[in-house]
């Protein structure tokens, strides 16, 4: 609808583009006007203004203009009076002006420029002369913060691999990165003072102290960020309008610290007999004066390190159990008149609050660390537990909202995808209809709404061919793209239809970046004995069936009595669509069948639990070399696929993390069939029934106090 109009006013102002100009985030006002302008590798581009320096380098870089010292065919200009990163973008036949009210103001006029250059200008830019209408954009953000959040814990990403999703994020006007630094399983930023943190945290697995979880389970695998090399992030990302907001996840998720330093624990020692002596303990004694004498090390050189004003010090799922189990805390809560554990959080991240003070900075915390009490005013708090929490914090606070289930692109976007399912499943479409007022933010708690942040945890990415940054932007993209746009505009939203006709457009650009984004799924019906798969973006659909590996073009409705036996997915560029079918396709069978093991279950979470297919089972310890757990069906099993897994649904957490699988059709007979991947396996068109499958462990030990066993996953033959 909207693209039709557009095309339309460009008809009746004469005007002959090659590129409809279609921005993302849409601009706050955009007016075609007469004529063309010609843009080439040949364009100079200039400013008088030395701040704007940088600015004409990364044109230079991306677009492919040449600099000028004179007044160029493009000219950067701030002009003071525009707000902080408003800006306005004049395109005529005699050339371009772009005036921003700051730095920033006119690094987004200059990304929306690019996007009114062809795509291919995001691959290698400009290749010849190109036309594009004139224009006349006045255009400023609703939030101040459009922020995202890496996990580059779980999932260990170098300092270009963030430099690449930088420039992701500033092609978006994303204008704010936090780098969650530390967690269980990682510690991903040198410290001078305490050099061990990064060079024995910043690496698990092998002969790392530091467990390997959630993938890579035989290498020492990982790394850090020297200061020198999170300098050079820092500068990339401010080139590109984007501040980095570093986060020490505190007192919780600290394990591999609690690893290194097993001193900064309670005053108790801990049961490890099921996980064969390993401490998981994860946060810090509140109570142990050294405790805050070791942070003041650490986030002093933060606060030194990064220009930020603000220094994310966490505070989310704090297991609070290990505090009231501590004599120490325990005495110290007393002395202080404090009656709940969250007082005890409220105390330590004030005390962390007091350190960073004295460097100048503010602290930003993660929702919970306000249920305590009273933090410091100056206080930013990210909410993602619930919109409701995002709200009680709005009351008082400076609140990123970011509640999971419309802001954690690590969560599935439908349910046979990969990525966690805790928050919801969703895809950009939840994502673009967010809106604080339809969630029912007072007026006064808008005013204290910054703006929004996207983030990506990635357990579920280290598993999954982590050198690649395809997982990370499957999950993440489109939900970016919407992401953008709903900070940008806020409430001001166009209909989703036409959002979706704009984001179509976009592909090309997401396309030429190289992004292996997510595209819906082709739409199949099934009727008169013909399937029919089809897609709305521009992408080719391709088929498989069930019986072969191949993936065929569909070019023409498939004449068939077995629609259930095909499966179909879409492409363009890097991007797919996830598999879709008719539901007869996905539909799983449940034969009775019971599980025996070496290993005892646990009362709570019993074998008969998954023998009835309602939720995993658990051990009551890790697994060692040669344990076993056996799936016995009471009748032979005809199917096409069967998955036996250790470990949790979304993630190889709770595992044997190595082990092999056998089979028996004669419930007597084993034949070993393969090896486990991330604590699982699939059997592939067996050829006969199923007795009996054997999964047996050959490595010692998953970093935790038991192995969780799930149903199988059947699939029958059509
Ligand atoms: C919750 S977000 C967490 C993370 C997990 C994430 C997975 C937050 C403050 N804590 O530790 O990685 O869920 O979605």
């Amino acid at each position: 609808m909207k693209r039709a109009l557009i095309l339309l006013l460009m008809a009746m102002a004469h005007v002959v583009s090659a590129h409809e100009p279609i921005v993302i985030p849409t601009p706050n006002s955009l007016v075609v006007t007469e004529g063309v302008c010609r843009i080439s590798p040949l364009t100079t581009i200039s400013t008088n203004d030395n701040s704007l320096q940088p600015i004409v380098g990364y044109a230079v870089q991306e677009i492919g203009l040449i600099e000028s010292r004179n007044i160029g065919d493009i000219e950067l200009i701030v002009d003071n009076s525009l707000e902080s990163e408003e800006y306005r973008l004049s395109v005529t036949p005699l050339g371009i002006i772009v005036r921003g009210g700051d730095y920033g103001g006119v690094f987004n006029g200059v990304v929306t420029l690019m996007q009114l250059l062809p795509p291919s200008v995001y691959d290698g830019g400009l290749r010849g002369s190109v036309e594009i209408a004139c224009c006349e954009i006045s255009d400023k953000p609703h939030y101040a913060h459009r922020g995202f959040m890496l996990d580059v814990c779980r999932t260990w990403m170098d300092k270009v691999a963030v430099m690449a999703f930088i420039d992701l994020l500033a092609y978006h006007k994303i204008n704010s990165l936090r780098l969650h630094l530390t967690d269980d399983e990682a510690w991903r930023i040198e410290i001078k003072s305490h050099p061990e943190l990064a060079e024995v945290g910043g690496y698990r697995g092998g002969d790392s102290p530091i467990w390997p979880r959630y993938g890579k389970w035989n290498e020492r695998w990982g790394g850090y960020y020297t200061q020198e090399e999170m300098r050079e992030i820092i500068s990339y990302a401010a080139v590109r309008n984007i501040e980095v907001v570093p986060e020490i996840d505190l007192p919780g998720h600290s394990l591999c610290m609690a690893t290194m330093h097993p001193e900064i624990l309670c005053a108790y020692t801990p049961k490890c007999a099921s996980s064969f002596g390993y401490d998981t303990r994860s946060a810090f004694c509140a109570a142990r004066e050294e405790n805050y004498e070791l942070l003041a090390d650490i986030l002093g050189e933060i606060c030194e390190l990064f220009p930020s004003p603000y220094i994310h010090i966490g505070g989310d799922e704090v297991d609070m159990s290990q505090w009231k189990r501590c004599p120490k805390c325990q005495a110290l809560m007393r002395d202080n008149g404090m009656t709940n554990t969250s007082e005890l959080q409220q105390y330590f991240m004030s005390r962390l609050s007091d350190i960073i003070a004295t460097h100048g900075k503010s602290p930003a915390v993660w929702n919970e660390a306000i249920e305590g009490g009273r933090l410091a005013s100056n206080t930013l708090v990210y909410g993602w537990e619930s919109v409701a929490k995002c709200r009680k914090s709005a009351l008082n606070y400076k609140t990123v909202v970011m509640p999971g289930q419309y802001f954690y692109f690590d969560m599935k976007q439908s349910a046979r995808e990969p990525g966690h399912d805790w928050a919801a499943i969703f895809d950009w479409t939840k994502v673009y209809d967010f809106s604080l007022a339809a969630q029912g933010f007072t007026a006064s708690e808008q005013v204290n709404v910054v703006g929004f942040e996207g983030s990506c945890f990635s357990e579920a990415y280290a598993s999954r061919n982590p050198e690649s940054p395809a997982y990370l932007h499957y999950q993440t993209f489109p939900r970016v793209v919407a992401l953008a746009e709903i900070a940008w505009v806020g409430d001001k939203k166009q209909d989703r239809g036409d959002f979706y006709d704009c984001m179509i457009a976009h592909y090309n650009r997401l396309d030429a970046m190289g992004v292996s984004y997510r595209l819906m799924p082709p739409v199949v019906s099934y009727s008169n004995g013909v399937l029919s798969a089809s897609t709305d973006d521009g992408s080719r659909v391709y088929y498989r069936t069930v019986n072969s590996d191949v993936e065929v073009l569909y070019t023409d409705g498939i004449k068939t009595s077995k629609p259930a036996e095909y499966s179909f997915v879409s492409r363009r560029g890097s991007a797919h669509s996830p598999e879709a079918a008719v539901a007869a396709h996905f539909k799983t069978i449940t034969p009775a069948f019971n599980i025996t093991s070496s290993m005892t279950d646990s009362e709570k979470f019993s074998f008969d639990k998954a023998e009835a297919y309602g939720r995993i089972a658990r051990t009551t310890r890790a697994g060692d070399v040669g344990d076993w757990v056996m799936f016995s069906f009471d009748a032979p099993v005809e199917c096409r696929s069967m998955k036996v897994a250790t470990g949790n649904f979304q993630l190889p957490r709770y595992i044997f993390e190595n082990g092999y699988v056998e089979v028996s059709y004669d419930g007597v007979n084993f034949e070993r069939v393969g090896d486990l991947e991330c604590g699982m396996y699939t059997i592939e068109r067996p050829q006969r029934a199923i007795k009996a499958v054997r999964i047996v462990c050959t490595s010692r030990g998953n970093g935790a106090e038991w192995v969780s066993i799930q149903p199988p996953t059947i699939l029958p033959k059509l």
